[in-house]
């Protein structure tokens, strides 16, 4: 239904995405995407390319005076950077003055080279770069307007950096959005967020690189979206693969899904009441998800990601040539991009709940879309 395609390597010209799917009348301005684009360059621990590059993007279709049309909409995001590499990134027919040769251990390097039979691992990284994730904020941009008509508000906070928990006490909800932007580790907890800092500070002083957690949620998302029926119409499992194709995450967890693993079912679940607004959850252990259905509490989910794997105190390598022993290549990196990954994360739960909502709601128009889900709402209403 909803679906999107991105191009562009991280040092080339630029990075496009092409949307396609949404009904006429979402409200698309520049300045909306341009505030998802700066989002996404902050927090403390990136490189210094994000306080260089400006993300200077142009709509090439799809938008009308300020309003989806219908039609895909595709949006170019162009690489400030690209005049200092339009000759070890050109199109045209040559080769590389300085092909890197050491991939390094936990990238794309050595699995592309192998895959596609290339000694410079220029050819992959550059296109596994979480650069790419600059084009999926204006799938997120889309997809969060969207779902901001019928209500719903995505926000992300980062949970862990290094080792170093967080735990807001409450949690961000709706209208948090600007306060957890205004961390420099985008967490909401903020005695933990000194910690952090110092942690990412540590970690960049030694040449090496950090990893950690963000939550991921959805409030007012109604209940019903995805479904039971099939493995790849559950909605958790459409989240879980959204969020773990954001570069280096390595675990998702919906709820407290890896912490019931270990209770018995009677401390796993949540209880179900009826009262004067309807059926009550008694807890959200499930994340807002039962059976692969929203249910009608808020949506959670938590991305792990691993440290990056451009060290600036590199690993062990051999150079694929030769087949020498050696450092591994260093490439210009982030020492930690967590608190980014969060706000990729909004864009891709974004995505998935967007794209099932108009799987279950339809519309070719946004006036049809919010009438359809304001009636089905009346209908849980007397349930
Ligand atoms: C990245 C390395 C760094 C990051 C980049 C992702 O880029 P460079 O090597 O050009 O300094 O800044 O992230 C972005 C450019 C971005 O927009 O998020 C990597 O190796 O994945």
């Amino acid at each position: 239904m909803l679906r999107f395609l991105t191009a562009g390597e991280s040092h080339g010209p630029g990075l496009v995405a092409v949307v396609e799917g949404l009904p006429s009348g979402i409200e698309a301005t520049a300045e909306g995407l341009a505030a998802q684009l700066a989002r996404r360059r902050l927090g403390h621990g990136r490189g210094r390319r994000m306080r260089v590059e400006r993300d200077e993007f142009e709509i090439l279709g799809g938008v009308r005076f300020g309003r989806t049309t219908g039609g895909p909409v595709a949006v170019v995001v162009r690489n400030s950077e690209w005049p200092a590499w339009q000759a070890e990134m050109s199109a045209a027919p040559g080769s590389s003055e300085s092909p890197v040769g050491s991939p390094r251990p936990g990238h794309a390097d050595l699995a592309g080279m192998l895959k596609y039979d290339t000694h410079d691992a220029r050819d992959i990284l550059e296109r596994a770069s979480a650069r790419e994730t600059a084009a999926r904020a204006v799938v997120g941009w889309l997809s969060g307007t969207l779902l901001a008509e019928i209500g719903v508000e995505v926000l992300s906070h980062v949970v862990a950096i290094g080792g170093v928990a967080a735990t807001p006490d409450p949690a961000p909800g709706p209208g948090d959005r600007s306060a957890v932007d205004a961390s420099p580790v985008r967490t909401f907890d903020r005695e933990a967020e000194a910690e952090m800092m110092a942690v990412i500070d540590a970690a960049r002083a030694g040449g090496d690189t950090v990893g950690g957690v963000v939550e991921v949620a959805a409030h007012s998302v109604p209940a019903g979206l995805g479904s039971h029926v099939h493995w790849d119409r559950r909605i958790d499992a459409r989240i879980a693969a959204a969020l773990m194709s954001i570069p280096s995450v390595k675990g998702v967890e919906i709820g407290s899904g890896f912490g019931v693993a270990s209770e018995r079912g009677s401390g796993a679940h949540d209880g179900i009441e009826h009262g004067e607004g309807g059926f009550i959850r008694t807890s959200n252990r499930a994340g807002g998800v039962e059976g692969g259905i929203t249910n009608g509490s808020v949506v959670v989910a938590r991305a792990h990601m691993k440290p990056l794997s451009t060290l600036m105190r590199p690993l062990a390598s051999v150079d694929v040539v030769t087949k020498a022993p050696g450092p591994a290549a260093r490439e210009r990196s982030d020492v930690c991009s967590v608190p980014a990954a969060g706000v990729i994360g909004e864009h891709m739960l974004s995505f998935v709940l967007a794209d099932e909502a108009l799987r279950k709601f339809g519309g070719d128009t946004v006036s049809d879309f919010t009438g359809s889900v304001a009636a089905y709402r009346r209908r849980l209403e007397v349930f």
